[in-house]
């Protein structure tokens, strides 16, 4: 099947140059295990898994019969006001997983829609105690929360933001981002320079009065802006001031839940429990869109007041907790307990972070950030025309080195399989030094 003209232009793609991709467009037909198959014919390997979605590999054979035999058994469920067995068991499995004390899921179709579920699940959970004076909602520069009005209005990333200026959620603040090629450029894993950059919430809530704050939602490895670390003790310090001053942490763990970063949770890597937990993306591997929320027991708990036979949260999607995603995600982790992937994952970083390393010579290069299965290399912009050496990389790397990677303007992004061949980490760093090489 080829793709004519016509089509090329009905599809209005998502965050996409339409024009510059439909003059060559760069087209997938087919996938299996750490490689996709191109329109003409190449096998190419995937060095961003999907969209940070694929750890496992793609078409994984228990979770493609996990889907088929579900699509023909309940295609469908309604989900308000009835249920079906699997979506109850993949919230308690989810569960079992996350940090101690986290005993309730609500079912989403995306981050986005996990992002704009949990920051009304603030704002709900404050008013249900009494405490609906607490409005404000506070985000980070440089973060990326999705694309929903509220995900977009916490979110940090300008150009995500810039057209919807007037119409972003009143009431929000930004801290600052921890990104500095002063002070953190080349760091292995999580920077030493910053966790002070945490205190500035302490300005926040000394302007504001901390009462009047619902949440704080953060990423806890920034991903979509380029990988950006946690200072050592960062976390720990934003939790303190939370809880001083009442406020719910999010955490959005879109990228990093399900083995990103060597553990079921990058709350569990950290050490810090927030109280809601953002996901999506690795809960079904990337088959069926899928999210899910995850409180803990004293949000959900707030919320269970009242006559016992009124709806508590006014909030759903038609397909929360839809049949077939909820299969592909039991099937998902069951993939994740019976291969030891977050395990894998785990030992591998120390291979990935020497692998990515080894373009910290490059004069192009001015700066390596990972951690976990996390990595981004920034090169240096052209003075006149900044993102255009990232996406010649891209390009070059998809038709001529047969890999496909993830630029950010001029951050090149990697989000490695979880179960990657070391040798593959570092066949990827040895065809970005020559893409890097050959271009001006
Ligand atoms: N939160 C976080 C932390 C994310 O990384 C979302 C929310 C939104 O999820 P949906 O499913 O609505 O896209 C994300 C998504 C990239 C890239 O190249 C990152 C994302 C999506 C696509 C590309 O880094 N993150
Ligand atoms: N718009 C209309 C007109 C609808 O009827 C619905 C759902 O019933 C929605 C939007 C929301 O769709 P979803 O539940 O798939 O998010």
């Amino acid at each position: 099947m080829s793709i004519n003209t016509a089509a090329l232009e009905s599809y209005w793609m998502p965050f996409t140059a339409n024009r510059d991709f439909k003059k060559n467009p760069r087209i997938i037909v087919g996938a299996s295990g750490h490689h996709y198959q191109t329109a003409d014919g190449r096998h190419v390997y995937d060095a961003f898994s999907g969209l940070w979605t694929s750890g496992l590999g793609h078409c994984h054979p228990k979770i493609v019969e996990a889907v088929q035999q579900q699509v023909a058994t309940l295609d469908f469920a309604m989900s308000f006001q009835a249920g079906h067995e699997k979506a109850f068991q993949l919230a308690a499995e989810l569960s079992d997983m996350a940090p101690e004390g986290f005993n309730h899921c609500f079912f989403t179709n995306s981050g986005s829609e996990s992002v704009d579920t949990a920051l009304k699940i603030a704002l709900a959970c404050h008013r249900a105690r009494g405490e609906g004076h607490r409005t404000r909602l506070i985000g980070r520069e440089r973060g990326y929360h999705g694309v929903n009005f509220g995900g977009m209005s916490v979110g940090g990333m300008s150009p995500n933001r810039k057209s919807f200026g007037a119409s972003l959620l009143p009431g929000v603040d930004h801290l600052p981002h921890t990104f500095s090629l002063e002070h953190n450029a080349f760091s292995k894993g999580q920077p030493e320079w910053g966790a002070h950059l945490a205190d500035e919430l302490e300005r926040l809530a000394a302007l504001h009065d901390g009462s009047n704050i619902a949440a704080v939602i953060v990423e806890p490895v920034p991903g979509s802006t380029g990988v950006l670390p946690p200072p050592v003790g960062y976390l720990q310090r934003l939790r303190e001031i939370c809880d001083k001053y009442g406020i719910l942490l999010i955490f959005d763990e879109v990228i990093t839940a399900f083995g990103r970063v060597g553990e079921p949770f990058a709350a569990l890597r950290f050490g810090v429990t927030p109280d809601i937990i953002t996901t999506a993306k690795g809960l079904t591997n990337g088959v069926i869109p899928m999210g899910a929320v995850l409180v803990r027991d004293e949000v959900y708990d707030s919320f269970m007041q009242g006559p016992g036979q009124m709806i508590e949260l006014f909030h759903g999607y038609t397909y929360s907790g839809h049949p077939v995603a909820a299969a592909a995600g039991l099937a998902t982790l069951e993939v994740y307990r019976e291969e030891g992937t977050f395990e894998q994952a785990r030992e591998l970083e120390s291979h990935f972070e020497q692998a990515i390393h080894s373009l910290d010579d490059h004069p192009k290069v001015i700066d390596v950030r990972n951690f976990g299965l996390m990595g981004a290399v920034e090169i240096e912009s052209r003075p006149d025309a900044p993102g255009t050496r990232g996406m010649e990389i891209h390009k070059k790397c998809f038709w001529e080195e047969d890999l496909v990677i993830r630029n950010g303007m001029d951050v090149l992004q990697f989000s490695p399989f979880l179960n990657s061949r070391p040798e593959d980490m570092t066949m990827t760093f040895e065809k970005i030094r020559k893409a890097l090489d050959s271009i001006d």
